[in-house]
């Protein structure tokens, strides 16, 4: 079968419709999953490449970007017009404007071994507009590493500034230590998800993390992100240079 079958399917029969309706359930519901997108072809290719990258990083969690990931997929899938449309197509039908070209910013997380905590229950913003996260491989067994949203608490910031104080908010001991004790409670709300899914939300307005899995398991999750609205900021750029 060639690769990419499911997802070639889906995303070339996406109408406008279908898009302003994941829009809609992302506006409602934080989340929007698009179920099989990944045939077993394409996730078993993925996982024999997250299985080759934690023996050469040592059994220890390991976060590959774009320009290692060749021979994953997921740099094949990055390329393919219709998956980079499907970014344009939610950002022009959520924010009412044209949508910045389709580059991603893109990791393969693999978390696994002793630093699995470092790596989870760290809850934050994404820097960029649309997040796609794809699970390429979940405990079956043991703590899953469920993924922990609280959605859509923000909107877009024009302005750079604004946009740091949100992440001051969040991003110290006191909201964070909050955030874990509303973990275990009703009112986080919780995906555990399934290899193979396609899962997008807007990783700029929502407060997400995952949560551990155990020391002998893998959680394997490839991150596609989309759009920085600061990418042309003066202030941004002044304050990555000082
Ligand atoms: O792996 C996950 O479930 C989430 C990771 C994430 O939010 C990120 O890398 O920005
Ligand atoms: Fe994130």
């Amino acid at each position: 079968m060639s690769q990419f079958s499911n997802a070639n399917v889906w995303l070339s029969d996406l109408s406008d419709m279908d898009v302003e309706g994941i829009v809609g359930q992302i506006e409602k519901t934080g989340i929007f999953c698009a179920q099989d997108f990944l045939s077993q072809e394409d996730l078993d290719r993925m996982k024999t490449f997250v299985s080759t990258s934690l023996t050469r990083a040592g059994k220890e969690s390991v976060s590959l970007g774009s320009s290692q990931l060749a021979g994953s997929g997921l740099e094949e899938l990055a390329e393919m017009p219709k998956f980079k449309a499907l970014f344009s197509r939610l950002y022009t039908a959520a924010l009412k404007r044209p949508a910045p070209d389709v580059t991603f910013y893109q990791i393969l997380r693999c978390l696994t071994g002793k630093t699995v905590a470092n790596h989870s229950l760290m809850f934050h913003y994404d820097s960029y507009v649309i997040t796609a996260l794809l699970p390429v491989e979940i405990p079956a067994v043991g703590k899953r590493g469920d993924f922990l949203l609280i959605p859509n608490t923000r909107t877009i910031r024009w302005s750079y500034l604004r946009n740091l104080a949100d992440k001051a908010v969040i991003d110290n001991r006191l909201m964070q230590g909050y955030l874990r004790k509303r973990a275990s409670s009703p009112s986080m709300q919780r995906v555990s998800m399934v290899p193979g899914n396609l899962y997008l939300f807007w990783g700029y307005r929502t407060i997400h993390t995952n949560e551990p899995v155990d020391e002998g398991a893998v959680r394997a999750t490839a991150l596609f992100h989309y759009a920085d609205p600061h990418a042309g900021s003066f202030v941004k750029r002044s304050l990555r240079r000082a």
